[in-house]
């Protein structure tokens, strides 16, 4: 008789992290990326000269700021919801211009962390205080969902930062699916995709000279160490990047650097890494127009409009239902 054993796991990282390790290839979700720390790392990012995307679409939402809020508005107004917030630099952008021209609208930032928002509304009542402000903490899908019911004037769903890039094609298309059910015709859609260009740039962007981003990648094993009572030692690992010209995804690793046994404790698990064996743990999908039609299509919406930088490194796309 087989005897079959339960593994049991207290949180969806801990069971990640299990089948993650256990696989050939291994791989860890960047999902996890973002404690404390990672959120701190990614703020480094994000000021990097090699970190383009920042400043592309800061130059996209500064040079058509009165375009776009052209494109939000409608007759009675509008509710800007923004997935993802963060600390809003380039939001504030747009609300700035939105407040200043008397627009009819209200921000409703949503995060999966409290903290954040919290941040966010102090700022912004500082800074802007005319902008009616309404923070909602949850999951995207879990704020989507209660939005869909609110059918009062338009929603304008933002997401900025080409965050859709960390997902594979058919996942990307589940999320602009979610997205869609959450809208009624008329309400838009103003999402941000980096776009394909010279392998060089892309590779230098996600492979920084000071080391930023290979501590933001190795920082998913100090968050293992941390919360699984792992003894990963993340100097046995180098992070390496790649990235494919011909389907647009760039890919990131944690190679082993000698051979090694990590004890996972609160798994009770013992992952074994020959020399040079990988931990694929991150995807940042690069698009042209071609493909973001095809994703749209594929989720039931149209492109209505697109904004892009000088050297069209990125765009931000308007769909509609
Ligand atoms: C937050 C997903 C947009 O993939 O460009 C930055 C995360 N990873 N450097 C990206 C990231 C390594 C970033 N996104």
């Amino acid at each position: 008789m087989k005897t079959e054993t339960t593994v049991s796991f207290e949180t969806k990282f801990e069971e990640e992290v299990f089948e993650g390790l256990t696989a050939f290839p291994k791989f860890l979700s960047s999902k996890y990326f973002y404690d404390k720390k990672g959120d701190k790392l990614f703020q480094d990012i994000m000021a990097l000269p090699e970190y383009y995307l920042t400043n592309c679409e800061f130059d996209i939402l500064s040079e058509h700021t009165e375009a776009i809020a052209r494109t939000f508005n409608s007759p009675n107004g509008f509710d800007l919801i923004e997935l993802g917030a963060g600390d809003g630099k380039k939001t504030k952008i747009l609300l700035r211009h939105l407040s200043e021209n008397n627009y009819d609208f209200n921000f409703l930032p949503i995060d999966i962390s409290q903290n954040v928002l919290d941040e966010l509304k102090t700022s912004l009542e500082k800074e802007l205080p005319n902008v009616e402000v309404r923070p909602q903490q949850g999951t995207y899908f879990e704020v989507l969902e209660r939005l869909a019911e609110y059918k009062e004037r338009k929603k304008v769903i933002m997401v900025l930062g080409s965050n859709i890039g960390n997902l594979l094609h058919p996942q990307a298309i589940l999320f602009l699916k979610n997205i869609r059910e959450s809208m009624v015709e008329g309400d838009l859609l103003f999402m941000g995709f980096d776009q394909k260009k010279d392998p060089q740039t892309i590779l230098d962007a996600y492979n920084d000279k000071t080391g930023v981003t290979a501590a933001f990648n190795k920082n998913i094993l100090v968050r293992i160490n941390r919360e699984m009572q792992a003894d990963f030692d993340p100097d046995n690992f180098l992070h390496w990047e790649t990235y494919d010209p011909e389907t647009g995804t760039a890919k990131s690793f944690l190679v082993a650097k000698k051979e090694q046994s990590v004890f996972i404790g609160t798994l009770g698990l013992k992952v074994h890494f020959k020399q040079w064996e990988t931990i694929h743990t991150e995807i940042s999908q690069k698009y042209d127009d071609d493909v973001v039609e095809w994703l749209a299509k594929e989720a039931g919406l149209q492109i209505d409009g697109q904004f892009t930088d000088n050297k069209e490194y990125y765009k931000n796309y308007i769909f509609t239902k």
